[in-house]
């Protein structure tokens, strides 16, 4: 029998992984074992799979991934500070036909950006909103944020955090899971090979939403800040594991339309 060649196994056809088109070939800067870059793959693998580039506009944060621009190659506006799912709300409600996703971390979306988040979802905006919960403020330093654990060591809770003081870690996800304007929410994680196909499935789920014009598709992905945390990326998702895990468990919370109008509409009050 011949011996196999390297030109033989490196054939279209046997190709399991390749880059998606996508992405740029800009250099990440984000910390090795970040989730960050994780989730923007999936993020451009879905838009290349639905063949949307073109259709596609994503909101840019504040935060660690506020240059997320570099790195996908579709359109895109920068709303730090929390406002993205207001620039999400005035892009999409002009633009009906395109596909409108805001990317944001815990501090971004669940502290500086909380009106507008709740205020964009019980509108329910047909809007993508991508939500990276690290459970600390990561691009400055490692503060504590609304998300932060109890106990959590941080730059400003060096003896972690303590709820007398602080209260207590926001479960945002599912507050928005309690709006009527939320069609889909989801708390998925990309630590394994295994939650990355799930998360993926789910932003896809979410994007095709989108197009039905159903309501907000919310996405958390709990995610690991090994800078911040002060852990190796490998102790990193360990400690996720142990801790976030419990408080914030993974698996959809909310999968359904939006709930109808005639439902919660008065009676005429006007002559
Ligand atoms: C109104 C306002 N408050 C605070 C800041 C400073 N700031 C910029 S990024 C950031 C933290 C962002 O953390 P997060 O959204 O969790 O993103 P991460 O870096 O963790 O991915 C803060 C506090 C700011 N730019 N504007
Ligand atoms: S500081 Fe944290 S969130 Fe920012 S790039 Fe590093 S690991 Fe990621
Ligand atoms: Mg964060």
């Amino acid at each position: 029998m011949d011996e196999l060649q390297l030109a033989d196994i490196i054939k279209p056809e046997n190709k399991v992984y390749g880059k998606s088109k996508i992405m740029t070939d800009t250099p990440m800067h984000y910390c090795y074992g970040c989730s960050h870059g994780v989730v923007h793959k999936l993020i451009a693998e879905v838009i290349e799979e639905m063949n949307i580039q073109e259709d596609t506009i994503g909101i840019a944060p504040v935060g660690c991934s506020v240059m997320m621009y570099y790195y996908l190659d579709i359109d895109w506006l920068q709303a730090p500070h929390g406002r993205a799912p207001a620039v999400a709300t005035g892009y999409k409600r002009t633009n009906p036909k395109k596909y409108v996703f805001t990317y944001q971390g815990d501090g971004d979306l669940a502290a500086i950006g909380t009106a507008e988040t709740m205020h964009a979802v019980n509108r329910g905006e047909n809007i993508v909103m991508i939500f990276i919960n690290n459970a600390i403020y990561g691009m400055t330093g490692g503060q504590m944020a609304p998300t932060t654990m109890i106990g959590q060591s941080t730059s400003t809770s060096p003896h972690g955090r303590d709820v007398e003081v602080n209260g207590y870690p926001l479960k945002i996800t599912e507050l928005i899971a309690q709006l009527p304007g939320s069609a889909y929410v989801t708390r998925q994680s990309v630590h394994t090979p295994a939650t990355v196909r799930k998360c993926k499935k789910a932003i896809r789920k979410a994007f095709e939403n989108s197009a039905k014009n159903i309501g907000t598709s919310f996405i958390e992905v709990v995610s690991t800040c090994n800078s911040g945390w002060k852990l190796d990326p490998v102790e990193s998702n360990k400690w996720m594991e142990e801790n976030m895990f419990p408080f914030y468990p993974l698996g959809d919370i909310k999968d359904s339309v939006h709930d109808d109008v005639e439902k919660y509409s008065v009676q005429k009050n006007k002559k």
